[in-house]
């Protein structure tokens, strides 16, 4: 497994940011201390061809320029086309395996599950790391799967403790506390930030509250 820094993990997508420039949001957010970004290109708005291929390429720069990983979402042809530095894929995107395959041995591969069989599944194809939740009510996913809170996150944890896993859905600076003291490497938001007034202080409080709760657990 190859390592990665999922303390605070971005997901957006261009449809992700209601009012101002998501490139803008991305930048404010990788200047506030986000250490893992994920291109979730999703919805009935979402950005197509030339036009994503564009925007998937900003956001990479900006990656780069901070130091910050690189996944996009779903998109496997696009990740190998733009050289990312992994993909994230859920449970009706097709086998991990064969995206394990797909991308070689030096991209990251990251897999959401929802159950202690499919996180020993996601390892087996060659998971770097997992995203398990919703843990709260979310609203940025319309498909979302109901609450799941921690519980399973705990269960993964003691039987498979070196798998970095991310906590997912309705995360925020005040209530992940919770989440990391299941056992969890990190959490993902996308609200938290893409729908802050200010990106920058969301993603550095968010830091600070993940770093506060592993000093304090
Ligand atoms: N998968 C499970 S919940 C979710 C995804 C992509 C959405 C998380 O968004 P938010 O705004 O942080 O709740
Ligand atoms: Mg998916």
């Amino acid at each position: 497994m190859r390592e990665i820094d999922l303390r605070v993990y971005f997901i957006m997508g261009s449809s992700n940011v209601q009012n101002g420039d998501p490139l803008k949001v991305l930048e404010q957010a990788l200047r506030g201390g986000i250490t893992c970004f994920q291109l979730r290109e999703k919805g009935p708005d979402a950005l197509q061809g030339d036009e994503k291929l564009a925007f998937a390429k900003s956001c990479q720069r900006l990656c780069e320029t901070f130091g910050v990983p690189f996944i996009v979402n779903d998109d496997v042809e696009l990740a190998i086309q733009i050289d990312a530095d992994g993909v994230h894929v859920g449970q009706d995107d097709g086998c991990a395996s064969e995206v394990r395959n797909k991308i070689g041995k030096q991209k990251l591969l990251g897999v959401s599950v929802h159950s202690v069989g499919e996180a020993t599944a996601a390892v087996s194809a060659g998971a770097d790391y997992i995203g398990m939740g919703p843990v709260f009510k979310t609203d940025s996913k319309a498909d979302a799967k109901p609450v799941a809170g921690t519980t399973r996150i705990s269960e993964v944890v003691s039987l498979i403790p070196d798998l970095p896993i991310v906590g997912i859905g309705g995360i925020t600076a005040d209530n992940l506390d919770v989440v990391m003291k299941s056992g969890a490497s990190g959490i993902s938001v996308i609200s938290a930030i893409a729908s802050a007034e200010n990106p920058e202080i969301a993603a550095r409080s968010i830091l600070d509250s993940v770093e506060n709760t592993k000093v304090s657990s």
